[in-house]
């Protein structure tokens, strides 16, 4: 089968070149007494092939029993199987694990030395050896491991947005969807290796296809919309080619679900309805459910986006997403299968951010217990910057997750080096006040089994899988921050480059700090950094590009008029603000105490209207601006500056990239400097903007 040569990404296991760490982890590692039967079992054997063979100039020697005649050797199974395991770490310490867990320890058994990897299930010693493996790669030592690990999060799912048989990939800037539906049940090298990437991170579930799984109830003209065939998936015949994809996925612990039509008993089975609560629709679905754990047994469930941008759903039956969601919940429920239900609903209300706490706070607890209410970080989509929703404080008696989004579509594209690692840390660490003080989005989502975070994935085609290398960095830090959400941004971003780029300093620190600023930046330019948003290019199409400016398009997302900008959604304005608890409220509704970077998103204010240092509100919009586009400026010139020491494949790649990114956002500056001026006609104090 002929595949293109495509990036290794983090995984590039380079050889360790520091001789005294190489001798120490080829002392210890070299003979590996590994563990049989289960399909993940092949995987970590795999990998401790690739992984060695790369990293230490030789791949391990495998052993199916102890190697008594060898000092120091690696041990990876379960307490029952291995006496290493078994005589040295008391069992009750590993079945008491999560169960995506997994323990690395060094320990003494009888004259040897060993480094055992254990965890409680067959996914967990794959993610311990990946672990081991970011260890060598890191240049940690491992002469004294004691490491115990359990995921915070236990759904940690990727959701593509990939349209199935056309391979197009909504808001996808790394080219064609890498999920070829036409040849499945074959299978290719590329899906092994996503795999491989997801679990080295601990992703444990893929949806591998677009929540739009039909073309909406008014189509436009716009390919791309009528390409949305995703419904099919859920056909008998198409089953097989799903399990295909599902036997790759389970070898590394992943379990597959699908995003499914809500008219699917029409479109699928004939029938003349969906309402849910018509006994023939519920057995329909029960039907179905049984026949996909027929052919998927270890089937993860269905991800439903309804009533929203014209895909169908409950509303249709005048039923609510409770009683939408139910139904399909039911079906699944005896095969140990989840609904993952959006929130991501708005229509005809005035102000879109109040629509999805409306749709579900009042139906909080009517949700089956296997439903999980999906919901987007912010109240509008996927922003440069958003408030946190309102929605995360509100649904005490419901399993939420939070939907974060991996791909660009409104932070520069594959085009623009924006790292979204330091935007989702201020999300997860938010304070709800859920319950109390000290309520944060991410011991929202830790708290319960049916809980977790989805990601709206980021590959394609490309060979760099990411449309821009220092993309691969969103992945990668998606992946670690909803296993761990207590890693700082700092500590992700020093793994990330480490394995990428390797261990020069210089390159470390550069492309460390160049990330970690990066979505600072996008803000300035694409914003004015005051809490304003939604100002892309859309035009008559529904999938138009969301990656130009275009601020006159959305009045009512920017609220400027003759006398000031910005929305106001007080608690006596649109009354979003009031959705949140206490004291968040109060914080917001006064511009005085509302953080500066969301003044705008709250309150409309007047142009001139003084922030605390004395500087009016247009005036510090001119600045973030052409402060932005300076940000830019510099971290292309300090990734020029890697000129030799970065190989030239990716060092040029990524120059161009920024050359490019440095074009737009000075379009982004000067379209959003002339808005503002055109509506406020004050002058910019330093004379950059034309009058
Ligand atoms: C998958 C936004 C995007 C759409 C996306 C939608 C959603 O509106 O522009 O492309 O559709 O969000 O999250 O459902």
């Amino acid at each position: 089968m002929f595949e293109t040569n495509y990036d290794d990404c983090w995984l590039r296991y380079e050889r360790v070149d520091d001789d005294e760490l190489r001798t120490s982890y080829r002392q210890r590692l070299s003979h590996a007494y590994v563990s049989e039967g289960a399909p993940e079992l092949g995987a970590v054997r795999a990998e401790l092939g690739r992984g060695f063979e790369g990293l230490l100039g030789r791949e391990p020697h495998l052993w199916q029993h102890p190697p008594r005649s060898i000092e120091r050797f690696l041990v990876i199974g379960h307490p029952e199987e291995m006496r290493p395991i078994s005589e040295t770490i008391d069992p009750d310490e590993i079945w008491t694990l999560a169960e995506d867990g997994y323990v690395i320890r060094t320990v003494e058994w009888e004259e040897h030395e060993c480094t055992v990897v254990t965890a409680p299930s067959d996914r967990g010693l794959v993610y311990g050896t990946f672990h081991l493996l970011r260890l060598l790669a890191l240049g940690e030592p491992i002469d004294d491991l004691d490491i115990v690990e359990e995921p915070a999060n236990n759904s940690r799912i990727l959701n593509h947005w990939d349209n199935p048989f056309r391979r197009s990939v909504e808001r996808g800037y790394a080219g064609q969807s890498i999920f070829d539906w036409e040849r499945l049940p074959d299978l290719r090298e590329r899906y092994v290796d996503y795999a491989r990437l997801l679990a080295s991170l601990g992703i444990n579930g893929i949806v591998p296809n677009n929540v739009n799984t039909g073309i909406p109830s008014r189509p436009t003209a716009n390919d791309a919309v009528a390409e949305r065939a995703g419904w099919q998936l859920l056909e008998s015949e198409n089953l097989e080619k799903v399990e295909a994809l599902a036997s790759v996925f389970r070898r590394y612990g992943i379990r597959t679900y699908l995003s499914v039509n809500y008219a699917a008993p029409i479109r699928l089975g004939g029938l003349e309805t969906a309402d849910p609560l018509d006994p023939e629709v519920q057995q329909w679905w029960q039907d179905k459910a049984d026949e996909v754990y027929d052919v998927i047994p270890d089937f993860g469930g269905f991800l439903v986006k309804a009533d929203s941008e014209g895909q169908p759903g409950p509303y249709d039956y005048d039923r609510s997403h409770a009683e939408g969601a139910n139904v399909l919940a039911e079906a699944l429920e005896p095969h140990g299968g989840r609904v993952w239900w959006r929130a991501f609903v708005y229509s005809e209300h005035d102000d879109r951010a109040v629509q999805a706490y409306e749709t579900f706070e009042p139906i909080d607890g009517e949700f089956h217990e296997n439903v999980t209410v999906q919901i987007k970080n912010g109240p509008i989509d996927f922003q440069q910057r958003e408030p946190i929703s309102t929605l995360f404080g509100a649904m005490p008696e419901t399993d939420l997750g939070c939907e974060l989004q991996l791909t660009g579509e409104y932070t520069g594209q594959g085009v623009h080096a924006t790292y979204h690692v330091p935007m989702w840390k201020e999300i997860l660490e938010f304070d709800t006040y859920a319950d109390g003080e000290g309520t944060p989005v991410k011991d929202v989502l830790a708290d319960r089994e049916g809980q977790g975070i989805a990601g709206v994935g980021i590959v394609g085609e490309d060979p760099n899988w990411t449309g821009n290398y220092l993309l691969q960095s969103n992945l990668y830090g998606f992946g670690r921050l909803c296993w761990d959400p207590d890693l700082t941004a700092e500590e992700i971003t020093d793994e990330w480059v480490r394995q990428t780029f390797g261990h020069d300093e210089t390159v470390v620190e550069t492309v460390s700090d160049m990330l970690l600023e990066s979505w600072d930046a996008c803000i300035d330019y694409h914003t004015g950094g005051l809490g304003l948003m939604h100002m892309m290019y859309n035009g008559e199409a529904a999938l138009e590009n969301h990656y130009d400016p275009a601020p006159e398009e959305w009045p009512e997302y920017v609220g400027a008029t003759g006398d000031g900008i910005g929305v106001d959604r007080t608690s006596s304005g649109s009354g979003y603000a009031a959705q949140y608890r206490a004291p968040l409220t109060d914080l917001y509704d006064d511009p005085e105490t509302c953080p500066e970077e969301l003044l705008l998103f709250f309150h409309h204010l007047p142009w001139e209207y003084e922030l605390p240092d004395g500087t009016t509100v247009v005036q510090r919009l001119y600045d973030n601006c052409f402060d932005g586009v300076e940000a830019v400026r510099e971290l292309r010139a300090r990734w020029n500056g890697l000129e030799g020491r970065v190989d030239d494949r990716r060092y040029r790649h990524v120059a161009e990239r920024f050359d490019e990114h440095v074009v737009q956002a000075e379009r982004w500056r000067d379209a959003l400097c002339a808005y503002f001026y055109d509506h406020s006609t004050v002058a910019d104090e330093n004379g950059r903007v034309p009058r």
